[in-house]
């Protein structure tokens, strides 16, 4: 998979995308992911990527001049399956949206920043919108990196067996699990005698039965849907 995200403000993005999973998967090839600084596109002689929104309000507006010319040479090299825009007035990001992108070959992230972008970018070139939740951010590289996060964690030998994402939360519906780690006695505090058994069918056991406790606790939304799909 490529990804080219597209920033007016690209060192926001140096640290999620040089470590950890994403970071490795970068490495060893498993991804390409290309940041773009919109300033270079602007042929305004200050580099500027914004301005005042038309009919008055705070804040400035993303202009459509740098943001068509940078999309435009990249659509000329390859063609894209979404061009991505994360924004607070969209539907919100699940599993299941991060596992339809993740097929995907080549993708473009436009992060806006300020008040928004010039409504005719998303009209002509944006093929789908995302938030992350409810609530505003700054600007759109954190929510970038949610999507690039959720995403290449899923791309074939990116995670090992052992670390399989499919034992995620959500990617059942439910929540995960409680986990443990060694010592099994910390500051008197012990352990579910269960995973200490070696029995793993009732250690599978204990785990569904937790996922569903917790599911039904925290997020009963998430919990009638998994019973109605049974
Ligand atoms: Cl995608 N962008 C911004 N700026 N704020 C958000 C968001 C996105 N999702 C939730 N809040």
């Amino acid at each position: 998979m490529r990804i080219d995200i597209i920033s007016g403000v690209p060192e926001l993005l140096s640290g999620p995308l040089d470590h950890s999973i994403v970071g490795r998967a970068r490495k060893a090839n498993k991804v390409d992911i290309f940041v773009h600084d919109l300033r270079e596109y602007s042929t305004d002689k200050h580099h500027k990527i914004d301005d005042y929104p038309f009919g008055g309000g705070a804040g400035m507006v993303v202009s459509p001049q740098p943001v068509f010319e940078c999309i435009e040479k990249l659509s000329a090299e390859r063609s894209y399956d979404a061009v991505i825009f994360p924004t607070p007035d969209a539907i919100v990001l699940d599993q299941k949206m991060v596992n339809n992108i993740s097929l995907f070959e080549n993708i473009i992230i436009l992060c806006g920043h300020y008040k928004g972008i010039d409504q005719r970018i998303r009209d002509e070139l944006v093929t789908m919108e995302i938030s992350i939740g409810d609530y505003v951010l700054s600007g759109g590289e954190l929510p970038a990196m949610v999507i690039v996060d959720s995403v290449v964690r899923l791309l074939p030998g990116v995670l090992g067996d052992a670390e399989s994402a499919l034992d995620d939360s959500f990617q059942d519906g439910l929540l995960a699990a409680p986990v443990y780690t060694r010592p099994a006695e910390f500051r008197e505090l012990g352990i579910p005698e269960v995973l200490k058994s070696g029995d793993h069918k009732q250690i599978r056991l204990w785990r569904e039965e937790k996922a569903l406790k917790l599911t039904k606790e925290r997020r009963p939304d998430l919990y009638r849907n998994f019973i109605h799909k049974k």
